[in-house]
Formats: structure tokens, C-alpha cells, sequence
């Protein structure tokens, strides 16, 4: 009897190493390659398991808000092609995740390739947005964004794609033409639709305009000004054309902090106070009197 159950247990254990699927071997030798889908000049650089990406000139595309394809906002883009390991099978690759900016997506459900591409030719476009004017100025390149790729979906990064640009070596593409390019306190630029008022601003241009709004300590947010010092009414003004805004603050009067009196006050003293405040009254009067009538 016992024999037998483990006999069971042994073909089981057979029929089971037979039938489950024997996941492709991810080596950094056997790694997906990345092209550009940006204009310009790039060099490509591979530590181990790293692609780094730097554009050394990228013009970047404009295009408008596509909620559909998860395009909430406007704006400008650069973009790479990643390509799948090529000794991926199809069935592997349906598992495949990848991860940006602390988020992650399923690489099969995401992917610009049709399903029927085959091995060696599924691919996906990996684009981020990039905001000029946030990026100071300079000719250092600076990392945009980082791809990770975990491609037999084992919770191990097996590929990383970094990217980089050169902030003063970026040119931008002219916004269709219902757009307006709007520049908020020269640290940040977005794109809205002719005659729309900034309350329409959705996603990450609606954060980015409330973070340039909120004042540090100490102040308090008067409003955004246009070129001719008109105040912009977040709700009713309408941008007709280009437009570059300005942020204004004004301090708050320090609080006065009452000092610690510990005296213990004696009749004669109180009395005193209040004949120096008859004196600060009367002087205070005639300065107001003067005031007037000079
Ligand atoms: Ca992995």
C-alpha cells in the first residue's frame, strides 16, 4: 500500500516537471535592445545588464491630450524602442512587467506589437514627457526617466533602460495650431486648448501649476499676473495665444510674540501704564489731526 501512494507521488512529480512550462533562461547576454523614436543624435552605452541612452540633440514631438491611450495631458515627448529578448517565446513574454516611475504594467498588455509578431518581434514604445523649463538649463546630461524590465516576471530586475538628455540641447515641436503654450514663473511650461481657462488643466499640469501657487511659510499666494500685470482669474481667463505668467507672494506680517512679564504689579505701576497710554493716545490724536488737516 505504501509503495503504491509512493509510486503515485514519483509519476506525479514526473508528469509535472513534463508538463509545466520550462521559463526561457534570462542571461544579460540575451537582453532586449533599445532604438530612438526621438529626432537627434544619442550615444548608447551597455554596463551588464544597464542600457543607458544619452541624447546628446532631441527634438521633442508634441501631441494633445489622449485619455484613450492613457494620454491625459498635452504636451512634449521623447520617446525609445524597447525590443523584446529574442529568444523569448510568445508565452514567456505574456508575463513579462516592466516598471517606470514606481509604477508598474504588463509588458504583453502594453506593447506596440501586434500578437501575432512572433518571437524576436514583439517591441513596446516607451515615451515620457518632458517638461523644458523644469529642467534647468545646462549642458550636463540628466536622467529622465528609468525603464526596468523584469522579462520572466521572477520579481528580479533582469534589464535596466535609463535615459538621458542634455537640458540646453533640447528643441521643442510648435504645438498644433487649437494650443497655446502657457509659462508658469519660468518653471513650467504646458499646452491648453485655445480660449480654455487654467481651472480646465488636468493630471500632472494641474499639480505642477498648484505647486508653483502654494507659498512657503510665511507668505500668502496673491495671484498669477500675465505680461501687461493683469491678474489671471484661474476660472474665467481665457488664453487666446501664448502666454507667459508670473507668480506673486506677499509676506505675512510677523506674529508678535507677547514677552514674558513676571513683575507682580503694584497699584502705582498699573497707574503709570495707563497715564503713558493717555500720552500715547493724545500724541497719536494729533498725528492724525495734523494728517488731515495739512
Ligand atoms: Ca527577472
Amino acid at each position: 500500500m505504501k509503495k503504491n501512494i509512493l509510486i503515485s507521488i514519483i509519476s506525479f512529480i514526473a508528469v509535472m516537471l513534463f508538463v509545466l512550462p520550462v521559463k526561457a533562461d534570462v542571461t544579460a547576454d540575451k537582453l532586449g535592445t533599445v532604438s530612438y523614436l526621438s529626432g537627434g543624435t544619442a550615444t548608447q552605452s551597455k554596463d551588464g545588464s544597464t542600457i543607458t541612452i544619452e541624447y546628446d540633440e532631441v527634438n521633442l514631438k508634441w501631441a494633445p491630450a489622449e485619455p484613450g491611450i492613457g494620454r491625459d495631458v498635452a504636451g512634449w515627448w521623447i520617446g525609445l524602442k524597447v525590443m523584446a529578448p529574442t529568444d523569448m517565446g510568445d508565452d514567456d513574454l505574456q508575463d513579462a512587467t516592466y516598471t517606470a516611475n514606481g509604477k508598474s504594467g504588463s509588458f504583453w498588455e502594453k506593447k506596440d506589437s501586434d500578437n501575432t509578431a512572433g518571437t524576436g518581434n514583439h517591441f513596446i514604445n516607451m515615451w515620457k514627457r518632458v517638461d523644458k523649463t523644469q529642467l534647468k538649463a545646462g549642458s550636463e546630461a540628466v536622467e529622465l526617466i528609468r525603464w526596468e524590465f523584469d522579462w520572466d516576471n521572477d520579481n528580479k530586475v533582469d534589464e535596466t533602460v535609463i535615459l538621458k538628455v542634455k537640458p540646453d540641447k533640447i528643441t521643442v515641436e510648435a504645438p498644433s495650431a487649437e494650443y497655446v503654450t502657457i509659462e508658469v514663473a519660468g518653471k513650467w511650461t504646458f499646452t491648453i486648448k485655445k480660449d480654455e481657462t487654467l481651472s480646465s488643466l488636468t493630471g500632472e499640469d494641474k499639480k505642477e501649476l498648484e505647486k508653483i501657487m502654494t507659498p512657503d511659510s510665511g507668505y500668502k499666494f496673491v495671484g498669477l499676473y500675465d505680461e501687461k500685470n493683469q491678474k489671471v482669474d484661474l476660472e474665467k481667463t481665457k488664453f487666446s495665444q501664448n502666454a507667459k505668467l508670473t507668480v506673486k507672494f506677499e509676506k505675512l506680517p510677523e506674529s508678535v510674540k507677547p514677552e514674558k512679564d513676571d513683575t507682580p504689579k503694584t497699584g502705582v505701576q498699573d497707574l503709570l501704564g495707563i497715564s503713558l497710554l493717555a500720552v500715547l493716545v493724545s500724541t497719536t490724536g494729533i498725528v492724525v489731526l495734523k494728517k488731515r488737516y495739512n
